[in-house]
């Protein structure tokens, strides 16, 4: 597996009104996309700093991910995603080499992208996901 670049960092974040206002100033650029992704109970704010993006996610339920996460560790980085090519052999790959999957198969995620998640419990505590453009 070799991914091309870093696709986004989602920040976990309470308020996303207030933190689409910081991130437009401090990136110089408007929010392009806010999308719900129900399955997730998150709603995400996207922007764009070169190929990489920066996802904020608010949850929209306290016992979702981004829910729990905020109440045990408060705002802040919640995880790093990469862009790969052949998501399913890769996790197959990661899978082989005793890496926990929280995805066994790729599903849809924000944007329309593929993704799958590893589990931070075997990736030294930082939640990865990968994501996969859809062909
Ligand atoms: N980064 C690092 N560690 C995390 C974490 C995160 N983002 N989220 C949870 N953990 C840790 C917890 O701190 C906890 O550790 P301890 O056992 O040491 O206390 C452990 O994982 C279990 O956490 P939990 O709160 O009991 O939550 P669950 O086990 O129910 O779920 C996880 C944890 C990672 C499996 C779940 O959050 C998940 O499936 N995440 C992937 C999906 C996701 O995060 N979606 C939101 C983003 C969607 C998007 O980008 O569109």
């Amino acid at each position: 597996m070799k991914p091309s670049h870093i696709e986004h960092i989602g920040i976990a974040v309470k308020d996303l009104d207030a933190a689409i206002a910081y991130y437009e100033k401090l990136l110089g650029s408007k929010c392009y996309a806010v999308e719900e992704v129900i399955d997730q109970k998150v709603k995400t704010a996207f922007f764009k700093v070169g190929q990489t993006k920066i996802e904020l996610l608010a949850s929209t339920d306290p016992e979702g991910p981004v829910g729990k996460f905020i109440e045990k560790k408060g705002e802040g980085i919640h995880h790093i995603a990469f862009a790969v090519e052949g998501l399913q052999d890769a996790l197959k790959v990661l899978a082989d080499e005793g890496i926990q999957l929280i995805d066994q198969k790729p599903r849809k995620g924000a944007e329309g992208l593929n993704i799958a998640f590893l589990h931070p419990k075997s990736t030294m505590g930082v939640l990865t996901e990968l994501c996969e453009q859809p062909k």
